[in-house]
């Protein structure tokens, strides 16, 4: 069985890997600054010719992008390419204002299929797995995305898409699914619903799953790995760069290797913009550096990790991100403590009282802001005794407010009262209405 997709670009020495970098982000710049006006625009304002980028290191010279400049030249003023070479359009919708649309050529689409493969390679996959790919088809990428790496590694594609999850379930007893791709959410959804019909582990061949798209945690790691009886790993990718497969765990799972030949990666300080050096959390900034119709030039992610270029013991030379923190701006403020649902997920699963179905609802009573955290109780739990109830709610409370210095109002509620999301999980209410 390969142990790499790519050996050579997986694999390849730091130097060599600076060279091709090199090469291609001259090549992309270039490109975009003859075809893109809002980027020559802002290159002839930092004084700053594309001659002046001839090695890696030079990115810093180069201007940054932010979502608010695709929303400003939506849908197509960043594409830097015709359309007659476009032959695919994804989109995504955010929470606010307009969609943004990415474009792709077909030697686009070839690599982001090509950076699928190595995600799944890294986690066991072959040309003997059946790939089953329970994320959302359509606009969204990760449904296609893993779709197109699973057939190019030569694996039988079963292109589920989410819900129906009865369905879901029979198709992984009887269809003999080997690798789920869903969300780190809907995985604990099917592992539930697995309980609930009854079906054993011992009666699927579930071995591994790549679950990204939203922040988890490594306790909600070890949950999937125990009730799904398989290796969860973290694959991470963002509409703007790529769909799934920007980065991806492997077996070490300690840490995605970001698929640097392509996607070129920089943490900085949100704040200051300056760059960070390995090892610090900041904001995630990528350029693609071989993209033909969408390439973005040190696009901020908002996304908060940090970069290790240890040397990983799976082999893979590929620069790791840390596991996600949470988004500079999903992080809310409550009481003037900075909180990513994230954490609270942690002290959740590790106090092991109630399933890890949570939700967040900030309200804001005479100017002060509240907490309450709902928790839905696993069957076990659900106990009609009040005084129990009470004493789980106070642990809880009390836990969060030693970890996180916050006073939250926990509310246990019964099993299965959560929405479940089959796609992206909304942990969060905020019904305080801030600009
Ligand atoms: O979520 C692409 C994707 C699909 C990734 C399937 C992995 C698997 P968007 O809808 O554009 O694209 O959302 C991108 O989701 O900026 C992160 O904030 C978050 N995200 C993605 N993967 C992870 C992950 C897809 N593994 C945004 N851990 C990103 C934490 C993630 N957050």
């Amino acid at each position: 069985m390969k142990k790499y997709y790519n050996e050579e670009f997986e694999t390849m020495p730091r130097h060599e890997m600076e060279y091709w970098q090199s090469l291609n982000l001259c090549k992309t710049i270039r490109r975009v600054y003859d075809r893109v006006p809002l980027i020559r625009q802002r290159m002839d304002e930092l004084k700053v010719k594309p001659e002046d980028i001839k090695h890696i290191k030079d990115i810093v010279k180069l201007p940054f992008t932010t979502k608010l400049d695709l929303r400003d030249t939506y849908p197509y003023g960043l594409f830097a390419c015709d359309m007659s070479e476009i032959v695919r359009l994804h989109a995504s919708s955010g929470t606010t204002g307009k969609q943004i649309v990415v474009g792709y050529t077909k030697k686009d689409i070839d690599i982001w299929a090509e950076c699928a493969a190595r995600a799944l390679v890294s986690v066991g996959g072959s040309k003997d797995d059946i790939v089953h790919v329970s994320y959302g088809y359509g606009l969204f990428t990760g449904g296609l995305g893993l779709h197109y790496g699973a057939e190019l590694l030569g694996a039988v594609t079963l292109p589920a898409s989410s819900g129906n999850t009865n369905r879901q379930v029979t198709m992984i007893k009887d269809f003999g699914s080997t690798i789920l791709c869903c969300t780190p959410s809907y995985a604990l959804y099917i592992g539930d619903t697995l309980e609930q019909m009854g079906v054993n582990l011992s009666e699927i061949k579930l071995k591994s799953g790549l679950f990204g798209a939203e922040p988890w945690t490594e306790n909600m790691r070890s949950e999937i790995e125990k009730r799904l009886g398989i290796k969860a790993y973290d694959i991470y990718g963002l509409s703007e760069i790529s769909g799934p497969g920007v980065s991806f765990d492997c077996e070490c799972q300690s840490g995605m290797h970001i698929n640097e030949d392509h996607f070129y990666p920089e943490i900085i300080d949100p704040v200051t913009c300056e760059p960070l050096p390995d090892g610090r959390q900041g904001e995630l900034v990528f350029t693609s550096i071989t993209k033909e119709a969408f390439p973005l030039i040190r696009y901020r992610t908002r996304d908060i990790t940090s970069l290790s270029h240890e040397k990983c013991s799976c082999g893979r030379t590929l620069v790791k991100m840390s596991r996600l923190r949470g988004r500079t701006d999903d992080m809310l403020i409550i009481r003037g403590v900075n909180v990513f649902p994230s954490q609270i997920e942690s002290v959740l699963l590790s106090l092991g009282q109630g399933a890890p179905h949570y939700q967040m609802i900030v309200e804001r009573v005479n100017n002060l802001d509240t907490l309450e955290v709902q928790v839905e109780m696993s069957d076990e739990l659900f106990s009609d005794q009040v005084k129990k109830l009470d004493a789980i709610e106070e642990n809880i409370s009390n836990a969060i407010y030693s970890t996180l210095g916050l006073s939250a109002k926990v509310r246990l509620v019964e099993p299965r009262t959560i929405a479940r999301s089959e796609g992206k999980a909304k942990r969060v209410i905020d019904n305080r209405n801030l600009k």
